[in-house]
């Protein structure tokens, strides 16, 4: 039996745009590059692809700078899917593009209609809940919208906190199997937690916890060598990947990707 959590067979993907340059971020440290970018995404790609899954590469959108992370375009779920609506105003039209695309791979997909809003990086689903953590992106009136759609197909919800002046719930946490969660310590003192096995990352490697687990493999944001040891210790399968461009625009591993 298959585990929806972190078991996957597809995965949709967006390449990078030349506008990737002008993203969103909270802080500028420099310019993103496309070609490293465009070969971080490369290599993103055969890894999801080296576990047996299809991946949808979607046509880059030089509209939406910010379109290359997928993930803050919809929720997908194995009953449905589910397209967000950004609270950042740039990002809004993306949702519009993964439409069609999610159309043609779900019976069953849904909308945030609003006026609240939800981006899927605050979103975590584990093996017994949905996980949704308050933001500046994504506020109440999107979380009960969530919650409503999700409560139908029998998914508990559980609204929680993103820390202050950290972009998204899951820039601070990763699943790592339905029982386990790399977390930061900050996140993780909370007690959002309490009940799972959590893996604290490695003091001063706060940007690793930012993961995914797909299939047999963890993807991991490269240079987070305490982290990187401590889950290969645990049994984890680590795939490091350059995260050093898409970090400058305050995004990881699991914005680059829509799992399924
Ligand atoms: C943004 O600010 O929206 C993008 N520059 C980064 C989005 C990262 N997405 C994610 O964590 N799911």
């Amino acid at each position: 039996m298959t585990n929806p959590s972190f078991e996957f067979s597809r995965a949709i993907t967006r390449r990078p745009a030349a506008s990737i340059i002008d993203g969103l971020r909270a802080e500028d440290t420099g310019s993103p590059s496309l070609t490293g970018m465009l070969a971080a995404h490369q290599a993103y790609v055969v890894a999801l692809k080296s576990t047996g899954a299809q991946v949808i590469e979607l046509d880059p959108l030089e509209a939406f700078p910010d379109a290359v992370f997928v993930e803050d375009t919809a929720l997908c779920l194995p009953q449905g899917a589910i397209l967000m609506r950004p609270g950042a105003p740039s990002r809004m039209g993306e949702v519009a593009h993964m439409a069609p695309v999610l159309r043609d791979c779900y019976d069953d997909l849904r909308e945030i209609k609003g006026p609240g809003h939800i981006e899927g990086g605050d979103i975590l689903v584990t093996g017994r809940e949905v996980l949704v953590g308050r933001s500046d992106r994504t506020d109440a009136a999107g979380v009960a919208e969530l919650a409503e759609i999700v409560g139908e197909w029998g998914h508990s919800l559980r609204e929680v906190f993103t820390p202050p002046g950290v972009l998204h719930f899951k820039t601070d946490c990763s699943l790592m199997d339905a029982e386990t969660i790399l977390s930061t310590k900050r996140l993780s003192a909370s007690g959002c937690f309490d009940g799972y096995k959590v893996l604290d990352v490695a003091e001063g490697e706060e940007a690793a916890a930012n993961a995914i687990r797909f299939n047999n493999l963890v993807l991991f944001p490269a240079g987070f060598p305490r982290t990187a040891e401590m889950l290969s210790n645990a049994g984890y399968e680590v795939v490091e990947i350059d995260n050093s461009d898409c970090a400058k625009l305050d995004g990881g591993m699991s914005c680059l990707s829509l799992r399924f």
